[in-house]
């Protein structure tokens, strides 16, 4: 596995799944798991801090609300951490986006879209971060964009 990608609660899952399916789609394995940055913090600093030695390379975090789980993986690893603001009911993903982009200077979080674009976003900088080191994904995230462009310019008129 070389990316971990853990959130808030299981009802992020509809959010966090997209990411997942981006790097199912680029070729990337990765894990899933529910890990709260409030209800489990002892499973948060276990899993951030042994992520490394498990050959994780990229951790994805996503949460809602206040979104603590990006920032204190991150205050437990020198992995990068990518932070996906779920849309929360309350504040639409206002608040989650906030909890996670404002980090002190020192601890690193790449902060994401809210919501599914972020999601799938995460997954998609993952993959370009892997790629840096890996011809085989580097050429599937390439292979992607180049699909993108093409359906586009396949598909001009918007009426149809
Ligand atoms: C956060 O609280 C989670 O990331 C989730 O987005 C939000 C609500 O969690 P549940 O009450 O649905 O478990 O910790």
């Amino acid at each position: 596995m070389t990316v971990g990608i853990i959130m808030g609660s299981k009802s992020d899952w509809p959010t966090m799944t997209h990411a997942a399916q981006m790097l199912d789609s680029l070729g990337v394995k990765y894990e899933t798991k529910v890990v709260s940055a409030h209800r489990t913090p002892h499973l948060l600093a276990d899993y951030a801090e042994s992520a490394k030695d498990r050959g994780i390379k990229v951790i994805i975090a996503g949460a809602g609300g206040a979104a603590h789980l990006p920032g204190m993986a991150a205050a437990f690893t020198s992995l990068p951490v990518l932070g996906v603001p779920v849309q929360s009911k309350a504040l639409s993903g206002q608040d989650s986006l906030l909890s996670i982009v404002q980090m002190p200077k020192g601890i690193a979080v790449g902060t994401l879209a809210i919501g599914n674009a972020g999601a799938a976003n995460a997954g998609l900088l993952a993959a370009q971060i892997l790629a840096t080191h890996d011809e085989t994904i580097m050429a599937n995230v390439e292979k992607f964009r180049a699909e993108q462009t093409q359906t586009i310019l396949d598909n001009p008129d918007p009426a149809e």
